[in-house]
């Protein structure tokens, strides 16, 4: 019986997979804000995995494995999407607990203003990116049958679920700034943390 496997892609000349995904950058002083919201939740819970400032984004979308081959390609795809967007004023309201109603294991904070036009966005992207996963392949890229929830993933479950008291829950965390950046990120998943690498960007342009 034969088979055309042949090994890992590195075996096969070619350069591994990357793991992808699309997200908006966080402007430092919306960052800020938010971070000194933060900081009685991240006293009273220093057992979570607070995600690190450098880490901090908002993903619009995750496309998982992606050949090397096919990061310029989607790069083109998207571009013309990003290009119609302006520089967008956002606001931070309430905390999340992903997945609702189960235990928890991510501790996310949700937006406010700007929310409804980041997820429009998201949107677009998906519905341009889900023609093309077969062919470049994105094996790991599937429609979304939730709507999408803008959210930035604040913290992470340690060896326990995430439980916050009902004060923490309803903790008022107000941040507000302009999002000016989208950025095509790798993310190697290591011991200490994902290490989160930028392949390319675009800046939004005009007035918002
Ligand atoms: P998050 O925005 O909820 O944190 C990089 O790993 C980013 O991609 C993370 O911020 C994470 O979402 C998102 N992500 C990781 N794995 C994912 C998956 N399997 N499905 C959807 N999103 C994922």
């Amino acid at each position: 019986m034969s088979s055309v496997w042949s090994g890992p892609a590195e075996h096969r000349g070619e350069k591994a997979p990357l793991r992808t995904f699309l997200a908006l950058e966080l402007p430092s002083d919306f960052i800020d804000e938010m971070e000194r919201g933060l900081a009685p939740l991240k006293a009273a819970h220093e057992d979570f995995r607070w995600t690190p400032r450098t880490n901090l984004h908002l993903t619009l979308a995750f496309l998982g494995t992606t050949p090397v081959p096919a990061v310029d390609q989607l790069r083109e795809v998207l571009l013309p999407l990003l290009r119609e967007v302006k520089p967008m004023p956002i606001a931070a309201e309430g905390l999340h607990l992903f997945p609702p109603r189960r235990p928890a294991s991510v501790l996310a904070l949700g937006l406010g203003a700007g929310g409804a036009d980041i997820s429009r966005l998201a949107t677009a992207i998906e519905e341009a990116l889900l023609p093309l996963a077969q062919a470049v392949p994105l094996p790991d890229f599937r429609p979304s049958h939730r709507p999408f929830v803008p959210h930035i993933t604040v913290a992470r479950s340690g060896r326990f679920y995430i439980v916050l008291s009902p004060e923490e829950r309803h903790l008022r965390i107000s941040a507000q700034g302009i999002v000016t950046r989208c950025t095509f990120f790798s993310s190697v998943l290591q011991r200490g943390g994902p290490v989160y690498t930028p392949l390319w960007w675009w800046d939004f342009l005009g007035k918002q």
